[in-house]
């Protein structure tokens, strides 16, 4: 018997959705930070077995959006119940759980095999603990209540087992060498948009977005260049710093993590430039892979 199937995984912002793809996956493909809204896009991560393919996909927190970015990352969020074989509702002990009551109830409403997946159990007490099981069993009945650590790797493996478990049987959807379905320019823009969100502060990183203008792939080492663009003039000096030492700071830290990505050395060339409201141009939220409608 071969099991397949989609497993997508929602909840608020910050919750640790995207620490625990990377956990389910073993693989960075997320980027992470402490910051909302870091996620912006639909990701695959396919973890293949011999009698099992499960594609997860990683989604944007759940927000009620203020500009046609946040409305493209929202229908990431609605698509991700509806082609769902199982859900993860990923919830964590430090979240109010009834922030988006809204979206809670779609979720209980879809009748879809959902785990509720309770992170971050190690910031919490087992009194804390039980507590909260009680309250996400009132507002998810159906679901099976699931405590884990992605940060530590906590109980993931068990969760795995569940997951196996709801899967439904069927052929695989992907070649069982694939493991995501986003290109390496994506992946460049996503590590240098995270080192963006992990060195500067207020409307910075929700006024960035990353293009690869160029990517040269080569055994010894590939050249990247990429436009980091943001909203205002102002936003432009910030992201620079004086005598450019905060882009080349991102810069670095960046190429580091590409390099660890790839196992390769890479050149990487950043430039900054002021693309006014790209958030809400259609054009522009096209380049950078949104859909906006
Ligand atoms: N203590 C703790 N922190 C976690 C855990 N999982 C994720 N985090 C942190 O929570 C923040 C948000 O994580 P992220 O995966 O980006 O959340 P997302 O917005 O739901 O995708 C980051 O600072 C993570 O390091 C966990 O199990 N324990
Ligand atoms: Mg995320």
């Amino acid at each position: 018997m071969h099991r397949s199937g989609f497993v997508n995984i929602v909840g608020n912002p910050n919750v640790g959705k995207s620490t625990l793809m990377n956990a389910l996956v073993g693989e960075r493909l997320s980027i992470i930070t402490s910051k909302a809204q870091t996620t912006r896009h639909r990701i695959l991560g396919i973890v293949n077995g011999d009698d099992f393919q499960i594609v997860y996909s990683d989604t944007p927190g759940v927000l009620t959006p203020n500009y046609k970015l946040q409305e493209s990352m929202m229908r990431f969020v609605t698509g991700a119940l509806k082609d769902a074989d199982v859900l993860l509702y990923v919830t964590d002990t430090v979240e109010q759980i009834e922030k988006h009551a809204d979206f809670l109830e779609k979720v209980r409403l879809s009748a879809l095999p959902t785990l509720a997946v309770i992170n971050k159990i190690d910031l919490t007490t087992p009194e804390k603990l039980e507590a909260l099981v009680d309250k996400v069993k009132s507002l998810l009945p159906e679901a099976v209540i699931v405590p884990v650590s992605a940060k530590e790797n906590f109980n993931i493996g068990g969760l795995f087992d569940l997951i196996l478990e709801k899967l439904p049987e069927g052929p695989p959807f992907y070649d069982k060498d694939v493991l995501t379905d986003k290109t390496m320019r994506f992946f460049a823009s996503e590590i240098i948009r995270e080192k963006v969100f992990l060195n500067y502060d207020k409307e910075i990183p929700y006024s960035v977005e990353i293009a690869v203008d160029e990517y040269k792939e080569d055994p010894v080492m590939d050249r990247i260049s990429a436009t980091i663009f943001v909203a205002r003039d102002s936003q432009k000096g910030i992201v620079i710093g004086h005598q450019g030492k905060m882009l080349k700071r991102v810069g670095t830290q960046a190429r580091e993590e590409l390099e660890a990505f790839l196992q390769k050395k890479v050149f990487l060339q950043l430039h900054v430039k002021v693309n006014p409201d790209w958030r809400d141009n259609d054009r522009m939220l096209r380049r950078f892979g949104y859909d906006p409608q």
